[in-house]
């Protein structure tokens, strides 16, 4: 059996529980075959003190092995801070208004690659399968093809890939779309993100469609196909089973058990639509009187990437509205919102979903969004609570039974929120239950086996072909 090697930016180590679904599939295939895990160590260090390895660490972890490199202050600024989460982040997202084209970061960006390319080349065994993951290592296989791999390497972007115009938008797009036929799979979290890269290399790049998922273009051929990512369900139900959990349900379940509970999740992210579901939830107790005095908010809304401008901003606005929700309708015994600016422990999470009525998922864009999967699994079949699901989530392509809302609509969102609070237990046991099917049928395991059945698949024919890098992007 060919090794598995993953890449990603972050590792986790997947023999700890609180690692979360994705490490903890990602280290079950891992293991199967005794894999490599390379990615950054989370360590900035001075420039100064660049060691000449790069502090190249190679540790075992159970089978698996972990190999991490550190960042100097300049690449971690460029690269991770820079182009990956204040360029590629925004635009992806297509939040063009937030992107910063400062030309240095795609400097960064490019050489950190290169760096990882450099170190993992070294590690790498002739038949070894490498599976590189998101938007940080966009051009890894193309530096590992100009170092002479002739490796299967595939790539999951975990977040969307916007429409033609937008990506066109980005300098240097071109090098970018270009980097992804390095790849001989190149996997999207939904339809939608297929056709705009369909679209984008047919009519901007010249591409010829060889098959209905295989694409030309370069020199080179590329599958390109939709792989919905899932959560654990077996894993995430075993938690909710688990003493920790069971007490946030109790808790719960008996301080507000004269309310109704809406829960939201999320990390402070300005694509999760915060705002505007406050403001839906806002519209909901002003048209609504019969939720007044009854039904709360909880949102947890964990820190990220302080360092980012856009997320002060987003914080404040945050706190601005959750004060002003308070002040306008709060009772002396009742505060209509509960903001909790920290990371729920994941032990906790089952426990606080399944006590919650609905759960407002309302990014106004995301990759898949796994919090949504996560509530449906932690639901009780018999009395399950209801979804609240934005249309722009990529989940929305799997989720139809859903409440699907458009976030932007303030109204319509309230107007979906008041009804799933008012939904009949036979709706929401139906609802549910196809929910359940669907996330049970394409779970992380599902994703993982299918996307790297399609990269086994992917046998010598593209390897075969001759490579020529992308150029250096102007
Ligand atoms: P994220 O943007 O981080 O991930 P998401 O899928 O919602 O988004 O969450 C990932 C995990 O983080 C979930 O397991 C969730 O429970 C946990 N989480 C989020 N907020 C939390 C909080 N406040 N406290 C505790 N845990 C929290 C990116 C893409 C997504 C895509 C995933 C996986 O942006 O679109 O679904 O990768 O591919």
């Amino acid at each position: 059996m060919a090794r598995l090697v993953v890449v990603s930016n972050r590792l986790a180590d997947p023999r700890k529980a609180a690692a979360g679904g994705l490490a903890v599939a990602l280290g079950e295939a891992l293991n199967q075959s005794g894999g490599l895990w390379f990615g950054w160590s989370g360590e900035v260090v001075e420039d100064a003190a660049r060691a000449p390895d790069d502090g190249l660490q190679v540790q075992p972890a159970g089978r698996v092995t972990l190999a991490t490199v550190d960042l100097t202050k300049s690449d971690h600024d460029a690269y991770y801070l820079g182009y990956s989460n204040r360029v590629l982040w925004p635009v992806f997202h297509y939040r063009l208004d937030l992107a910063d084209f400062d030309a240095g970061f795609l400097s960064g960006y490019r050489r950190v690659n290169k760096m990882f390319a450099r170190h993992l080349m070294e590690l790498l065994r002739p038949d070894d399968i490498v599976w590189i993951h998101d938007y940080h290592l966009i051009p890894l296989a193309d530096e590992l093809r100009a170092l002479g791999s002739r490796h299967r390497i595939g790539f999951f972007l975990h977040i969307p890939l916007p429409p033609p115009l937008v990506l066109a938008a980005l300098p240097g797009h071109e090098w970018l779309i270009r980097a992804l036929f390095a790849y001989d799979v190149v996997g999207f979290q939904s339809q939608a993100d297929v056709s705009h890269f369909e679209r984008f290399v047919m009519n901007e790049a010249g591409a010829e469609k060889l098959a209905s998922d295989r694409f030309r273009c370069y020199d080179r051929s590329v599958v390109a196909r939709a792989f919905p990512i899932g959560i654990d369900v077996d894993e995430f139900q075993r938690l909710g089973q688990m003493r920790e959990a069971r007490e946030m349900y109790e808790t719960m379940r008996e301080q507000y058990s004269r309310r109704e509970l809406l829960v939201g999740i999320d990390r402070l992210d300005y694509s999760k639509g915060l705002p505007q579901r406050l403001r839906a939830f806002r519209n909901l107790l002003q048209d609504y009187p019969d939720t007044r005095d009854r039904a709360t908010l909880i949102q947890i809304a964990s820190p990220t990437r302080e360092d980012v401008r856009a997320y002060t901003t987003i914080r404040r606005e945050l706190e601005g509205l959750c004060g002003h929700i308070n002040g306008n309708y709060g009772e002396i015994d009742w505060m209509p919102v509960r903001y909790i600016n920290r990371t729920l422990p994941r032990r906790k999470l089952p426990g606080l979903c399944r006590a919650s009525r609905v759960a407002l998922v309302t990014p106004l864009r995301d990759g898949m969004n796994l919090v949504a999967k996560e509530y449906v699994a932690a639901q009780d079949p018999a009395d399950p609570g209801v979804l609240v699901l934005s249309r722009f989530a990529g989940a929305a392509e799997q989720m139809r039974e859903a409440l699907l809302v458009n976030p932007y609509d303030t109204q319509g969102t309230a107007r979906a929120i008041h009804q799933a609070l008012k939904m009949p237990l036979e709706e929401r046991q139906r609802r549910h239950a196809a929910l359940l099917a669907g996330i049970r049928a394409q779970d992380v395991h599902w994703w993982r086996r299918s996307f790297l059945a399609a990269l086994g698949d992917e046998v010598s024919a593209p390897s075969e072909e001759s490579y020529e890098p992308a150029e250096e992007a102007r």
